[in-house]
């Protein structure tokens, strides 16, 4: 036996060198042992992905110095820690982001190429977590990249969903669905903590009793008992020295609950408990907008937010001896309604596990709790049938019950005798059939409510969440979106970043209002040439792709126009068709005709369920053939639909952008936060007065804004109005001759049924307005064509819109959250 002095101490100078080291032969030395003790391979025989996971976890173990510093001050009862609860958290591939925010991608890319390997095939090699839809499990990326850059103490909880987004084919020129395997070869980045578990109760009924004292309480008596368990993934800061944590639950079967029907020879009833316990965290529901109903989803929502609460109390009590400070250890942030049961469960354990009177846990939940809203429309807002509520959630809908009399006998008393009033903002939807609104418990268990751009703050002042502002504006604030300029910059756009870097220094990454630097060189004539050449190699890149993935041939000479983000009506990919069209209509009716040659770049993925949808994915394929095919067009215009847009594809995507399309009809959008990407990666926005897209064009300027369409309370007007389609088809001859083809089948072959759903709706119902902006797009678009042709002009354009973005950053966004909500602050540097 070895005695334990030859074990290496960890002050041994070497060894820890090639531990932690950063330089190339540390590195180096760390993948070749990876290969050889975790991957066990030899040389001759490592895949790809052998390299790809022993790179992974070298670059992992250099994160852990800071992550088990940081988690050892969850145990710091002077640090708030915040807590941000998400169903979705769409990271993206980690590698790319882990190297830059280490500052180690040279060094990695060096050591690799001794070894005979190409860093940036093993970055191609990684499958990303796809475990969001969109918008909003994206931001919570971002947020969780700021938090950790800025050394705030932050905890992101949610789902290791098994199946994340489906992955996009298509096919004959509809969307097909595939199911994610993200796990199948292996998750380097994430560790398992079998020891950190929580039991989440289902179903059953409550019981009262009387305790010890003499106090009647409830007891609740569940049908069925699953178990979370934490998989956490470090979330490194970009050269901050801090690494905060995600945590996400995967539920399993209780062990103890098997065993019991186990023992009375009930196998098939063990195995079946089994299966239900799996199947809570197997696949993230993919719709961008909630589908009312479906009590699996009640299910995940409660699961991740029990086992998010009970962590969290465990935390707390490492602490502090008593949940009465709660409220100082954790600011807990709910992303939109999905954890928004986070209310009851909060009393719940206050009240029922941990004997609080009810005024005094009302009090810390209130505290702790504030809600972020992430849409304004209507069929998106999150409702649950009573009945099936209650059978999921008894002891929880008692819970909500009691917090609504009570919430209701306040207004009540401030407002005698309105009853209207108090049946608008009960949390139970009491019209026809009954529902619990989500928005309303987010909204009346919050200290803090808060839209994600300054026009969604105001509408919902005054439109979803009125009665609520009405009684109590004070909750109400804004923290506009932003994006993290780490992996939408420095990781995605490389060329860009050292371009800027050699003109103003690096200091932007962590502060990016230094991008104003670049005004001087506006019109400086070598700095607008390198520009150029780094948005034309971006484009030379995408095109590459775009023609191994489709087979369509692109010029990246023409203007890349960009329109990526998930399929929705209210976003209107339809009237980017229109416009298409209404070109190639051009073009035939005068082959001679004056047109700007651009590239046409569509992306995005439909709910499965959405049919319309799913249509305009076909409608833009379709009407794509015929214009590539078609002679006349001379490749003039090009139509590409480039499918599975995610993450990684997205990284491509942006930074090879000349036109941002941002086209939602005014009221409709959010934010936006892809609106923000292209900017920053120097694209121009051809945009409504929507969302976000209202504060970039305030912050770029006007004149570097591409403008058009009608603004939110137009378009209300306009519809309490009699919004009438027709009149507009009537008046308007290129919109009229585009709506026919599409009609009369000249992208169906003939087939005049197979747009005719969308074609209807636009002429008898267009609750999106395509038609009453239409011209307004296309006069728009006009002057966009002209602007290109100016390339220095437009490159001027370009370099003020990436200089100006500053706003745009995550990480004001987080110092927002952290002084105007969280009232967290950083870690002292060590
Ligand atoms: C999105 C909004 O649509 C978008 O405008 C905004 O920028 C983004 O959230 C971040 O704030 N909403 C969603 O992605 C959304 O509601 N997704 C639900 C299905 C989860």
């Amino acid at each position: 036996q070895k005695s334990v002095a030859a074990v290496p101490s960890p002050a041994d100078e070497g060894r820890e060198e090639f531990r932690r080291g950063s330089a190339v032969d540390a590195l180096t030395r760390a993948i070749l042992d990876h290969l050889y003790f975790t991957q066990a391979r030899p040389l001759t025989l490592a895949t790809r992905n052998d390299w790809y996971m022993a790179l992974a976890y070298a670059v992992r173990d250099r994160m852990l110095d800071d992550w088990l510093k940081s988690l050892s001050h969850l145990r710091n009862r002077e640090l708030k820690i915040v807590s941000y609860l998400s169903a979705e958290f769409l990271m993206g591939p980690h590698l790319g982001n882990n190297l830059v925010n280490l500052g180690i991608m040279e060094p990695a890319r060096e050591a690799l190429a001794a070894l005979g390997q190409d860093l940036d095939e093993l970055l191609r090699q990684e499958e990303e977590p796809g475990l969001g839809n969109g918008g909003l499990g994206r931001l919570a990326a971002c947020y969780l990249d700021s938090l950790a850059t800025l050394r705030v103490p932050a905890i992101g909880y949610g789902i290791r969903y098994e199946f994340g987004i489906f992955d996009q084919e298509i096919r004959d020129g509809w969307q097909a669905e595939k199911t994610d395997k993200w796990l199948r070869l292996g998750n380097p980045w994430e560790i398992c903590r079998p020891e950190i578990t929580y039991e989440v109760k289902v179903g059953g009924h409550t019981e009262r009793f009387t305790d010890e004292k003499g106090c009647v309480r409830v007891r609740w008596v569940p049908n069925k008992v699953v178990k979370g368990v934490a998989y956490d993934t470090p979330v490194a800061g970009y050269r901050s020295g801090v690494t905060d944590l995600l945590r996400l639950w995967k539920s399993e079967a209780v062990e103890s609950f098997d065993f019991q029907a186990f023992n009375v020879g009930d196998y098939y009833r063990a195995v079946e408990a089994k299966i239900f316990s799996e199947t809570i965290s197997k696949v993230l529901y993919p719709n961008d907008e909630p589908e009312i109903g479906k009590a699996l989803r009640l299910g995940q929502q409660y699961f991740f937010v029990s086992c998010s609460l009970q962590d969290m109390v465990r935390i707390h009590l490492l602490r502090e001896n008593s949940l009465d400070t709660f409220a100082a250890s954790f600011a807990v942030q709910l992303n939109d309604t999905h954890p928004s049961i986070a209310v009851a469960e909060l009393m719940r354990l206050l009240v029922d596990e941990h004997q609080f009177e009810w005024d005094a846990a009302w009090q810390i939940t209130r505290a702790t709790l504030a809600y972020t809203n992430h849409t304004l429309l209507p069929e998106a807002l999150e409702k649950w049938p009573l009945p099936l509520f209650a059978s999921i959630l008894p002891r929880h809908l008692e819970i909500i019950y009691e917090i609504n009399r009570r919430f209701l006998d306040e207004v009540r008393l401030v407002h005698q005798g309105d009853d209207q009033l108090a049946a608008r903002l009960s949390i139970i939807d009491e019209n026809g059939e009954r529902y619990v609104r989500m928005a309303h418990l987010a909204s009346v268990g919050s200290h803090a409510i808060n839209g994600v751009a300054a026009l969604h703050t105001e509408l919902l002042k005054q439109t979803v969440l009125k009665d609520f502002y009405e009684i109590h504006p004070e909750l109400f604030r804004n923290v506009t979106n932003g994006v993290t300029p780490r992996r939408w910059m420095v990781l995605s756009n490389p060329g860009l970043t050292r371009l800027i870097t050699e003109r103003i220094g690096d200091g932007w990454v962590t502060n990016p209002d230094e991008l104003r630097g670049l005004e001087p060189f506006v019109a400086d004539q070598t700095f607008q040439s390198a520009w150029q050449k780094v948005k034309r190699e971006n484009k030379s890149v995408l095109a590459g792709v775009i023609k191994a993935r489709t087979g369509i041939v692109v010029d990246p000479a023409s203007l890349f126009d960009v329109l990526v983000k998930r399929i929705h009506e209210y976003k209107r990919q339809h009237l980017k068709v229109l416009h298409i069209i209404t070109l190639y209509n051009r073009i035939k009716h005068d082959p001679q005709a004056d047109v700007t040659p651009r590239t046409f770049i569509f992306g995005g993925k439909a709910a499965p369920g959405y049919f319309m949808a799913k249509l305009i994915i076909k409608l833009v394929n379709s009407m794509g053939e015929v214009v590539n095919s078609d002679p006349d067009v001379a490749d003039r215009l090009k139509v590409v639909f480039f499918p599975d847009f995610n993450v990684t594809n997205g990284q491509m995507v942006y930074p090879a952008a000349d036109l941002s399309e941002q086209i939602s009809t005014a009221g409709k959008e959010a934010s936006g936060t892809g609106n923000m990407k292209f900017s920053l990666n120097g694209a121009l926005t051809i945009g409504t007065l929507d969302g976000a897209n209202v504060e970039i064009r305030e912050e770029v300027g006007a004149e570097n804004f591409f403008l058009f369409g009608l603004t939110a309370a137009e378009v209300s007007d306009l519809k309490s109005g009699g919004y009438d389609p027709r009149k507009w088809y009537g008046e308007k001859t290129e919109l009229r001759e585009a709506i026919d083809q599409i009609a009369g089948g000249l992208f169906s072959h003939g087939d005049r049924g197979l747009f005719q759903p969308l074609v209807e709706h636009l002429l008898n119902r267009d609750d999106y307005l395509l038609l009453a902006d239409y011209q307004a797009y296309i006069d728009c678009q006009d002057r966009v064509s002209a602007a290109f042709r100016d390339r220095k002009r437009w490159t001027e354009m370009s370099i003020l819109n990436v200089a100006r973005m500053g706003k745009f950053s995550s990480d004001r966004a987080i110092r927002e959250y952290c002084s105007d909500i969280w009232q967290a602050s950083p870690l002292p540097q060590d």
